[in-house]
C-alpha cells in the first residue's frame, strides 16, 4: 500500500425516506434533511449522498414522482451551497433531474439493470457513476443471495455491467464499482466479499464500499445492541477498507469514520517513516561494514 495515498472519501448517508431500516426517515422534513446534511459536511463528509428509496431487504418501491419530491429539493438547495452531492436512485429520470439541480455522482445499487435508461442519461453527463452489484429488487433478493463462488461472481457480473455501461457510452473512467454488502448477500457473502476486495479493485475502476449499519455487522454485537451501536463496526470496516484500497466509503457516522481513517492513515505513515529511517540508516552504515561481496556470504560461497 502506498503510505502517500489520500485516504477514502466519506460520502454521508442522507436517506429521505420514511422507512429507512437506520434512521427511521428522522430526515424526511426538508430543513431537517438540509440541516443533517451541513452536520456530515461539518464532522467531514466529502460527499452527501440523498435517497428517496428504502432499499432495505424486503421494502416495497415508491413510485418515481414521491421519489422526485423527496430527493430533488434537498440535492438542489445542497449543490447551491457547493456541497458535493450523489444521488442514490435506481431511476434515471430521477437522476437526471438531479444532475440537472447539481449532484456530481450518480449512485445506482442496481448497475443500470433496473432501468434501460439509466446509462444513456449518465453518458450524457460528466458525473461519477456508482455501480453497485445487484441481483434484484429489495423485496425478492433475499432468495437470489445463492452463490458457488460469491467473489468471483459478483466480480464477473459486475465486470459484465461495466462492460455495458461501457457499450451505451459511459466513460469506464467515470464508473466506480461496489460490492453491494447485504444486497442479495448473507452475511458469510459480505465477509467474503470485505476480505476479497483486492479481486474487485483489480478490476480497474475505483471502488466503494457501504457496510454502514448493516445487518451483518449487527451480527457481531448483543441481540439487543440498538442499530447506533454498529457505527463502532463500521468505522473500523473504513479503515480495513481504505487499507484494501478502498476509493470511498459511505456512512451513517461520519464522525466515527473519519477517526478510523485518521488513525489507519497515521498507521500507514508510522510505518513508512520506521521503513524510510531504517533504509537510510542501513546507507549511512553501508562504508563502515565489513565487505560482504557474493563469496563473503555465508552458505553461498563454493
Ligand atoms: N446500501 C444502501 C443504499 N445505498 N449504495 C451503495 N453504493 N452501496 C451500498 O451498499 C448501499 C447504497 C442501503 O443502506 P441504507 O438504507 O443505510 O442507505
Amino acid at each position: 500500500m502506498d503510505p502517500a495515498r489520500v485516504r477514502p472519501l466519506v460520502l454521508g448517508i442522507l436517506n429521505a425516506t420514511p422507512d429507512s431500516f437506520s434512521d427511521g426517515g428522522r430526515h424526511l422534513g426538508l430543513d431537517d434533511a438540509l440541516a443533517h446534511a451541513r452536520r456530515m459536511v461539518a464532522a467531514g463528509a466529502d460527499v452527501v449522498d440523498v435517497g428517496g428509496e428504502s432499499t432495505r431487504p424486503g421494502a416495497q418501491r415508491v413510485d418515481a414522482d414521491a421519489e422526485l419530491a423527496r430527493v430533488l429539493p434537498v440535492v438542489r438547495e445542497l449543490a447551491a451551497e457547493g456541497i458535493v452531492v450523489s444521488v442514490d436512485t435506481m431511476r434515471a429520470a430521477t437522476a437526471e433531474a438531479c444532475l440537472a439541480a447539481g449532484a456530481r455522482m450518480v449512485n445506482d445499487v442496481s448497475g443500470g439493470l433496473a432501468d434501460p435508461r439509466m446509462a444513456a442519461i449518465v453518458a450524457a453527463s460528466d458525473a461519477d457513476y456508482v455501480a453497485m452489484h445487484w441481483r434484484g429488487h429489495s423485496d425478492t433478493m433475499a432468495t437470489r443471495a445463492t452463490y458457488a463462488d460469491v467473489v468471483g461472481e459478483v466480480r464477473a457480473e459486475l465486470r459484465a455491467r461495466v462492460d455495458a455501461l461501457v457499450a451505451a457510452g459511459v466513460d469506464p473512467a467515470r464508473i466506480v464499482l461496489d460490492p453491494g454488502l447485504g444486497f442479495a448477500k448473507d452475511q458469510a457473502h459480505d465477509w467474503q466479499l470485505l476480505g476479497s476486495l483486492d479481486r474487485l479493485t483489480d478490476l480497474g475502476h475505483r471502488v466503494l464500499v457501504g457496510a454502514s449499519r448493516k445487518r451483518f455487522l449487527g451480527r457481531l454485537l448483543p441481540e439487543d445492541a440498538p442499530v447506533e451501536a454498529r457505527d463502532v463496526p463500521t468505522a473500523v470496516v473504513s479503515a480495513l477498507s481504505a487499507r484494501a484500497g478502498a476509493w470511498a466509503v459511505r456512512v451513517h457516522d461520519v464522525a466515527a469514520t473519519r477517526a478510523a481513517l485518521a488513525v489507519e492513515g497515521a498507521w500507514s505513515h508510522g510505518r513508512a517513516d520506521a521503513e524510510r529511517a531504517a533504509a537510510e540508516r542501513a546507507a549511512s552504515d553501508a562504508p563502515h561494514a565489513p565487505h560482504a561481496g557474493p563469496a563473503a556470504v555465508a552458505g553461498l560461497s563454493e
